[in-house]
């Protein structure tokens, strides 16, 4: 049983404790946890006016008035050292801020290495006076090959390379359709170059079914092999080196005739066939030399689809695999690198 004075005594110590742990306290949270134990709905407090009823009718109004005033006390005290504690959080953060701190540099993007090879190659095509044409990526059968001399039947449109919308229609496997376009819409003398994304039903180690072609043609009255080789060694020298070695390998092709493979000497061992520790050179398989593009004197049949007069123009015609060149030229062992994004390697091109 509690009497009056005991009661009053314990809420003027109140006060008292509440000022001690309330010194002691060094954070917001430390502080919210002093208010809780002292003003909480079970703190000591509370545990005193729950007494409040065990006093006569006569102490209980003097007793309330003054717990009243007790808790007033500790409301302004908890609230005084809020201000503190919020404005010392506050001066110690302005404190640690140095702006004359360098900023952490942001990532910034960069062009895909792909990207950068059609870069490349289109501006030395159009410094030596070709266009650049782009086009659909979803084609019909007489673009994509009735017009390049591949009619039904022919083992390159077999349904193992081509990937079919319906019967006539197909995801371009070549840039040639682009060419095939240009041609039924310019009269020679024409030059262009025809960059984009290709699609083949083949994917393995050195396969994907997506990749990136740029063919270019040359269509004038007399133009012949020699103009083919001056056109595409420069071309090799100036995407890979001036000094490298450019072979001309007799080819085949249904839209051209005759056709020629070109190699340039290996870009890994100088042509050499050896590594630098003397083993087999893995890039040309230690031939010397590593095949670049397709190329060759464009077919007269080809010149007929699109009603160029074949007893009066001839042209040159090539193809490449940019992602071919792009290994090649930055010495990538592995096609499925340009396709995974990985930022290490994306980096690395920037
Ligand atoms: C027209 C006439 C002729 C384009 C050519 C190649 C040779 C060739 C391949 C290289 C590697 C494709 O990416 S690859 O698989 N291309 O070898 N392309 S001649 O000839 C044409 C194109 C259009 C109207």
């Amino acid at each position: 049983m509690n009497s009056s004075a005991d009661l009053s005594k314990n809420l003027k110590s109140l006060i008292q404790n509440f000022k001690i742990v309330l010194d002691q306290a060094s954070s917001l949270q430390e502080l919210e946890d002093a208010r809780v134990d002292f003003l909480g709905r079970k703190g000591r407090l509370a545990s005193i006016m729950s007494c409040l009823p065990e006093l006569s009718k006569d102490d209980r109004p003097a007793l309330g008035r003054l717990a009243n005033e007790v808790k007033d006390a500790l409301n302004d005290l908890y609230s005084e050292k809020t201000r503190f504690l919020e404005e010392q959080k506050q001066q110690l953060s302005m404190a640690s801020f140095d702006p004359t701190f360098p900023g952490r540099a942001p990532d910034v993007g960069s062009l895909h290495p792909v990207t950068k090879v059609i870069n490349d190659i289109c501006a030395i095509f159009i410094r030596l006076g070709f266009d650049v044409v782009t086009g659909p990526e979803v084609e019909t059968d007489f673009y994509n090959f009735e017009a390049l001399n591949l009619p039904p039947g022919h083992p390159a449109r077999d349904m193992q390379d081509t990937l079919y919308i319906s019967e006539n229609v197909v995801l371009r496997t070549h840039t040639s359709p682009l060419q095939v376009r240009t041609m039924l819409k310019r009269k020679p003398p024409v030059a262009a170059i025809a960059p984009g994304k290709v699609y083949r039903r083949d994917s393995d180690l050195t396969h994907t079914p997506m990749f990136h072609q740029i063919e270019g043609f040359l269509v004038d009255t007399d133009v012949n092999m020699a103009d083919l080789r001056g056109t595409l060694t420069a071309f090799a020298h100036e995407i890979f080196d001036p000094g490298v070695k450019v072979r001309f390998r007799p080819s085949f092709f249904p839209f051209t005739e005759p056709s020629a493979e070109v190699d340039i000497s290996c870009v890994m061992c100088n042509g050499s066939g050896k590594a630098k520790d003397g083993s087999t050179c893995r890039i040309c398989k230690e031939t010397g030399w590593v095949e670049i593009l397709g190329c060759g004197m464009i077919d007269p049949e080809v010149f007929a689809k699109v009603d160029y007069d074949p007893e009066r123009y001839t042209g040159f015609a090539f193809g490449l695999g940019v992602e071919r060149v792009a290994m090649l030229k930055y010495g990538i062992g592995d096609l499925r690198m340009f396709f995974e994004n990985d930022l290490r390697f994306l980096k690395q091109f920037a």
